[in-house]
């Protein structure tokens, strides 16, 4: 089966369309098939862009770096250069909870389930501190792993991305009771 510039890593299929949507959809290229299925049930539709500049000043960074969501919800992952990929930390997944990744240049779309924090990185850039990371739920549950684990990644630029990053992540926790 071959994917054009998409695919989708959506867990489980709890959808019912009708059956005309079904033969709409049977009728389009794999990659459209893989995209419709949120725009159907009117879900929020997240996304995270990779850059070689993020908008706010950021060398080497996916916007936005922090993204907070409901389980259930879907993020695609696409680019706004040239260059990158998104890869799941797969040492830290929360419990339940399948890898994710895509390769260089490649748009992902991925529907978050399980409760947790997701951590990622771009293959190509990770050493200069492009990480990121999805907050679905109550992401405090694998926190102090992901925490651990982002910590003990080598190298000083992901070091300090890390503890901006969980500056931040224990800032929404904060706010929202979690922590
Ligand atoms: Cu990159």
């Amino acid at each position: 089966m071959t994917f054009s510039n998409s695919h989708s890593h959506t867990l489980a299929s709890p959808l019912v369309l009708s059956r005309r949507h079904s033969l709409l959809l049977l009728g389009m290229g794999a990659s459209v098939l893989a995209l419709r299925p949120s725009a159907l049930l009117g879900q929020t539709q997240h996304s995270v862009t990779a850059h070689n500049r993020a908008p706010d000043g950021t060398q080497m960074a996916f916007a936005p770096a922090i993204l907070r969501i409901r389980p259930g919800e879907s993020v695609r992952f696409g680019h706004a250069d040239r260059g990158h990929s998104f890869q799941s930390y797969d040492d830290t997944l929360p419990d339940g909870a399948r890898s994710f990744g895509g390769g260089v240049g490649e748009t992902i779309d991925v529907t978050f389930r399980a409760e947790g924090t997701y951590g990622y990185f771009c293959r190509p850039h990770q050493a200069m501190g492009m990480i990121g990371f999805v907050l679905v739920g109550d992401f405090t549950r694998n926190l102090a792993a992901v925490r651990a684990a982002s910590a003990a990644r080598p190298g000083p630029m992901i070091a300090r991305r890390v503890a901006e990053y969980m500056g931040e992540i224990d800032r929404i926790g904060r706010a929202e009771g979690l922590i």
